[in-house]
């Protein structure tokens, strides 16, 4: 391995001019940057919204952007190691709260990135995705898969407010990112597939040959089912933490293609020291307090708040109440990268 590589101050001048006009400009002091040593030297800071500080700022935008100037009411969780405006919260991952008023409706668009929503607070909201209308409460999880079309709509009476996780960053990266618009979608008649064919984990429609099934089955993940699930778990796994992966019922793999789903349960005084991972992650409270120190930065969390841990963080959870917490990450896209890596503490 070679120690110190050389710099771009100890070439001649007229060999940069002349590298520069050439449009050519050498690696070796450039090498380091982007291969660093041992493990990624991420942009990526922890970042950390509470909940009680963006929901007057989202009733204000509610107040002062209708939402046919906004499309979508969103305000944007940026990076803080990106600055303000960043259109990402990891390197791989576009967080935003949205805010949908009562008798509201988003038009209908899709596009090539993939999304999900956690819904924070409000009843009588919905997504249509693709035709199927996807009922919105507390702690659901709502996907959007990229190329689908979906609106929003609102029949409740309070303000109706969630949090977007898309894979965004990687398709701009990729030049990649772009919507079409389209009228409202008419809604097929009937419960989503939660409340229809996937009522019992273990049990899928039967087939006959010839008769197919759909790419993403299940959009809906409703709440209810994963905080009993996470409950029963938790009675039987000791010391250690309750943790369930959203998965495609057909399949049984990730229920989007670059992005992963993880809730998890920690009861009161319940500590957690995962191991390092190579995924980057964003944290959402459903419920609970608690405090996660991510690479010796002290988090203190409370119900709705959303966090978020760069790529080999160091975290530790420690929960002041019984907490559920979910963990949106991009494990789903690094595994088929084939890097997805975890070190021991
Ligand atoms: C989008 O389509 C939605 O459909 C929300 O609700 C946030 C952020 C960037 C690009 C597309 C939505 C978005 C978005």
């Amino acid at each position: 391995m070679s120690e110190q590589l050389g710099t771009l101050e100890e070439l001649p001048q007229d060999y940069r001019d002349d590298m520069t006009k050439a449009g050519v400009a050498p690696l070796w002091p450039m090498m380091r940057n982007v291969l660093p040593h041992g493990a990624p030297k991420p942009v990526t800071k922890p970042g950390h919204w509470s909940y009680p500080a963006l929901r007057p700022l989202l009733l204000r935008a509610g107040e002062l952007t209708p939402v046919e100037k906004a499309e979508r009411r969103v305000l944007v969780l940026s990076d803080p190691g990106r600055g303000t405006g960043a259109m990402q919260a990891t390197s791989s991952i576009y967080l935003g709260m949205q805010l949908l008023l009562p008798g509201e409706s988003a038009p209908a668009h899709k596009h090539t990135p993939s999304a999900a929503r956690i819904i924070v607070e409000g009843t009588g909201g919905f997504t249509v995705v693709d035709g199927e209308k996807l009922p919105m409460q507390d702690g659901d999880l709502v996907l959007t898969p990229g190329g689908d079309w979906h609106d929003h709509g609102h029949e409740g009476s309070a303000p109706v407010v969630w949090l977007d996780a898309l894979d965004l960053p990687l398709f701009v990266y990729l030049e990649g990112s772009y919507a079409i618009e389209g009228p409202l979608q008419a809604q097929r008649n009937r419960p989503d597939a939660s409340a229809v064919e996937y009522l019992a984990a273990g049990l899928a429609p039967s087939r006959r040959l010839g008769s197919s099934t759909r790419r993403y089955p299940m959009m809906r993940y409703p709440w209810k089912n994963t905080e009993a699930a996470l409950r029963r778990m938790a009675e039987f796994a000791e010391d250690g933490v309750a943790e369930l992966d959203y998965i495609n019922p057909e399949t049984g793999r990730d229920v989007l293609p670059t992005m992963g789903f993880t809730a998890m349960m920690l009861r009161a005084g319940q500590t957690d020291a995962p191991p390092l991972r190579s995924a980057s992650a964003a944290f959402h409270v459903v419920k609970g307090r608690g405090e996660t120190i991510v690479d010796g930065q002290r988090i203190e969390w409370g119900p709705k708040d959303t966090f978020t841990a760069p790529v080999f963080a160091e975290i530790t959870h420690k929960a002041h109440e019984e907490s559920f917490l979910v963990r949106i990450h991009d494990r789903p896209l690094q595994d088929k990268l084939g890097y997805y890596e975890e070190r021991a503490r």
